[in-house]
């Protein structure tokens, strides 16, 4: 191939004798390449790719983390104080001891999984902010199952493209339910907490376990979570939003922040 610069060279020389000095500049090797129309959808695929390796990037960012220092002496809570289900109801009467997790869906392996093993499990710990879109924020210490670790053992399928949180309270008539794709699912800090600044999960915050996904506004971080579905398409659950407040209340599905 030591002879391409030769070729070209010769072809741009053999372009300058016939086009004038211009034509010099071109630093094309194939007939292709020598249209401009070609050469500027090279440049507009390339600039694409960057922006997707940009947005990708950005995607497995971490969200910031604070000090103990910034914890908030105060939280604010939102939407649902408590599960509403009846199953839910006799959980609390037993302080959670016969519940368990559903994991199911697009998995080799569907699990249920008690907050005893939850809590076994490798946990990740990490104080961060919650933003809420009515305007409050606030920053509390989560502890929690990374979900990945679960979808992991799950046997979660290559088929799969979301993961759905079904959870145990409705809010006004519709069921509470929210989702996320596999790059949230699988980010390091996207955990299911069962521990909030040192304590077990509060029941007005969301126990037994809460989804963090710090990447992602306030209602995205679904209180009361029953059961993980894993699936390949959004638009079959409920209002076929990917979540309550997409669904009633027109949300975007991806709430980054
Ligand atoms: N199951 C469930 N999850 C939920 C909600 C809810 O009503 N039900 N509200 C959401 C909203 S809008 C916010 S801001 C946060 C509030 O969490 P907090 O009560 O712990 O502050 O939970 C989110 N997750
Ligand atoms: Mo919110």
């Amino acid at each position: 191939m030591k002879n391409d610069r030769d070729i070209i060279g010769r072809r741009a020389l053999l372009r300058g004798a016939t086009l004038g000095g211009s034509a010099l500049i071109l630093s094309g090797c194939d007939a292709l390449n020598e249209s401009d129309m070609f050469r500027s959808a090279l440049r507009t695929a390339e600039t694409l790719n960057q922006v997707a390796h940009r947005s990708l990037m950005d995607r497995a960012a971490l969200a910031p983390e604070f000090p103990a220092s910034d914890i908030s002496p105060v939280f604010k809570t939102n939407g649902s104080l408590t599960g509403t289900s009846a199953e839910y109801l006799a959980h609390v009467g037993n302080k959670f001891a016969d519940w368990t997790l559903r994991i199911d869906g697009m998995v080799a392996n569907p699990m249920d999984v008690s907050l005893e093993t939850l809590r076994a499990m490798p946990s990740r710990t990490q104080i961060t902010r919650h933003d809420c879109v009515e305007g409050w924020s606030a920053i509390a210490k989560w502890q929690g199952t990374p979900l990945r670790l679960l979808l992991q053992q799950a046997g979660l399928s290559a088929r799969a493209k979301y993961i759905v949180f079904h959870c145990a309270d409705s809010y006004g008539a519709q069921p509470y339910y929210e989702s996320i794709d596999l790059i949230d699912a699988f980010h390091p800090q996207t955990i299911l907490a069962w521990g909030m600044n040192g304590d077990m999960l509060p029941v007005k915050y969301g126990a037994p376990v809460r989804l963090r996904v710090e990447r992602q506004l306030g209602y995205k971080q679904a209180k009361y979570v029953m059961r993980i579905e894993a699936t390949d398409d959004l638009t079959k659950f409920h209002g076929g939003k990917g979540g309550y407040w997409e669904d009633v209340g027109d949300y975007e599905w991806y709430a980054g922040i």
